[in-house]
């Protein structure tokens, strides 16, 4: 069978497999300072972004990412009021910050402000908080500003990040972690996206003994699904600067004041079970 031109492919290097989402049509294309932007009406996924080739976001599935990234570190923190994300352009890890009541500032620093220019175009959704009153939105290195930042200054840092080449291989490292755990202040958590558990589990390995030479004292990997990226698996993996991430607040997660479309406390617990060989990778 082949594949014609109507449909979108995202083909997944060494990996022999791919995604492939049938298009209706294409509705921007540019190429910003930093990379190449384009968007997609899809048939059955919605509007569909992506960057340089690689899918980031879609109308259909990005509720699962954007929630997974937010609410397990929001509600393992015992209260969280300041909110660092790094990259983030979509605003769809924003929008899901902001549904916390006790979040007083939700600070984004993306790279390229052309994403966030785009999502608002084609994304309104996903950027219907970007005028909330807490909400700072920052268009500089992420890496630089975690750097700069004053020790102990936010409680909870995000890493919406794209996959872990070019100027995001930085935002991977135990140098960039280190920065984090100092801008965190006691009982801080770090979340960053942390690629598939099937395809990637060296990296996530590579990622635990990041935040550990950080001085992280607790990390987890939370898995949930996500069919539009490489292998329909995904994760997030949490690290806490002093504690334990033991202190998830289920009764404040059963009892939150928004909706959500797959966060709620049986999800958070049952996202920490590692697979048998995602347990033997991380030792
Ligand atoms: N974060 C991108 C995850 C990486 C996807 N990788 C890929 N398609 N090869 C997405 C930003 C969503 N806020």
């Amino acid at each position: 069978m082949s594949l014609d031109h109507s449909w979108y492919t995202e083909e997944w290097a060494g990996q022999g497999s791919a995604i492939s989402l049938k298009t209706v049509k294409k509705l921007h294309d540019e190429q910003s300072a930093y990379q190449r932007i384009e968007i997609y009406q899809t048939e059955t996924f919605g509007t569909l972004m992506t960057l340089d080739g690689l899918v980031m976001v879609t109308d259909r599935d990005n509720f699962i990412y954007h929630e997974m990234m937010s609410h397990p570190a929001l509600f393992t923190h015992a209260a969280p009021r300041r909110v660092l994300i790094v990259g983030g352009g979509d605003c769809g890890t924003l929008r899901e910050v902001l549904k916390h009541p006790g979040v007083e500032l939700a600070e984004q620093v993306e790279l390229d402000e052309r994403v966030t220019r785009v999502a608002e175009m084609f994304f309104p959704a996903l950027c219907e908080s970007n005028n909330d009153p807490r909400a700072r939105l920052r268009f500089t290195d992420g890496i630089k500003w975690v750097a700069d930042a004053a020790p102990a200054s936010y409680d909870v840092i995000i890493v919406d990040s794209t996959d872990p080449v070019g100027p995001a291989a930085g935002l991977f490292s135990a140098e960039f972690y280190a920065n984090c755990r100092r801008a965190l202040a006691p009982g801080g958590i770090v979340a960053g996206q942390s690629e598939s558990p099937l395809f990637h589990a060296p990296l996530i390995r590579s990622m635990h003994t990041a935040l550990r030479t950080a001085g992280f004292t607790d990390a987890a990997t939370f898995n949930f699904p996500q069919c539009t990226y490489p292998s329909g698996w995904w994760s997030a993996t949490l690290a806490s600067k002093d504690g334990s991430l033991a202190t998830f607040r289920r009764e404040a997660a059963a009892a939150r004041p928004f909706a959500t479309r797959y966060y709620n406390p049986a999800i958070h617990a049952a996202a920490t079970a590692a697979p048998e060989f995602l347990r033997q990778t991380l030792g």
